[in-house]
């Protein structure tokens, strides 16, 4: 069964008040995510050890395998983008108090987690992500990491919200300004609520 790209769980105008305009939404789902799945598809076809695996196997299976490299970008950046939709919301920024409290357990403020995660989205070089994550250990923890490979793959923990910092993410809304462009994301995009429910799902 092959891969298909989710439909956006919003219009594509949905974030444009909120500093993500239709025209990036369109390129960034429609082009750039809907490639990583026509390209992972080409890989799970040609390779009978992929197939009727899961999305979640791949990309734990392709990790750190240097002959894999493609499978693992392209089937890492499928997930990564699937889990970045659902992260984004048009009513974003709010957070939960169930959420809230565990951000204030374990980084000591809202402010201090966001300054966490503006400075790991802020300096990953190159292409890759930001992410909030459940580690093992029980506590909330920020991480980042390169171009396709997220926490599934490192097994740093369950993410609960993941921000694309590819150039494509925020060009034309913020040109080179990456720093501001995540700036806006933690107040005005980012869906707490889904992340909330992610950490009450363990
Ligand atoms: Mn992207």
């Amino acid at each position: 069964m092959a891969f298909t790209l989710p439909t956006l769980p919003y219009s594509h105008n949905a974030l444009a008040a909120r500093g993500m305009c239709q025209e990036t939404l369109e390129l960034h789902h429609g082009k750039h995510h809907q490639a990583y799945v026509t390209a992972l598809n080409g890989f799970v076809e040609k390779d009978a050890a992929l197939a009727g695996k899961s999305l979640d196997e791949i990309v734990k299976l392709a990790h750190n395998q240097a002959p894999m490299a493609g499978v693992f970008n392209n089937a890492g950046q499928h997930w990564n983008h699937i889990l970045f939709w659902q992260c984004m919301s048009p009513s974003g920024g709010g957070i939960p108090g169930a959420l809230e409290a565990k951000i204030n357990a374990d980084f000591g403020s809202v402010a201090a987690f966001k300054d966490a995660f503006k400075a790991a989205g802020a300096t990953q070089f190159g292409s890759g992500w930001a992410w909030l994550v459940l580690a093992s250990d029980g506590k909330l923890k920020v991480t980042k990491t390169a171009n396709g490979s997220n926490p599934l793959a490192t097994g740093e923990g369950k993410a609960l919200l993941g921000c694309d910092v590819w150039e494509h993410s925020y060009y034309l809304d913020f040109r080179n300004r990456r720093p501001d462009y995540l700036a806006n994301w933690v107040d005005h995009l980012a869906n707490y609520e889904f992340a909330a429910a992610q950490l009450a799902a363990g």
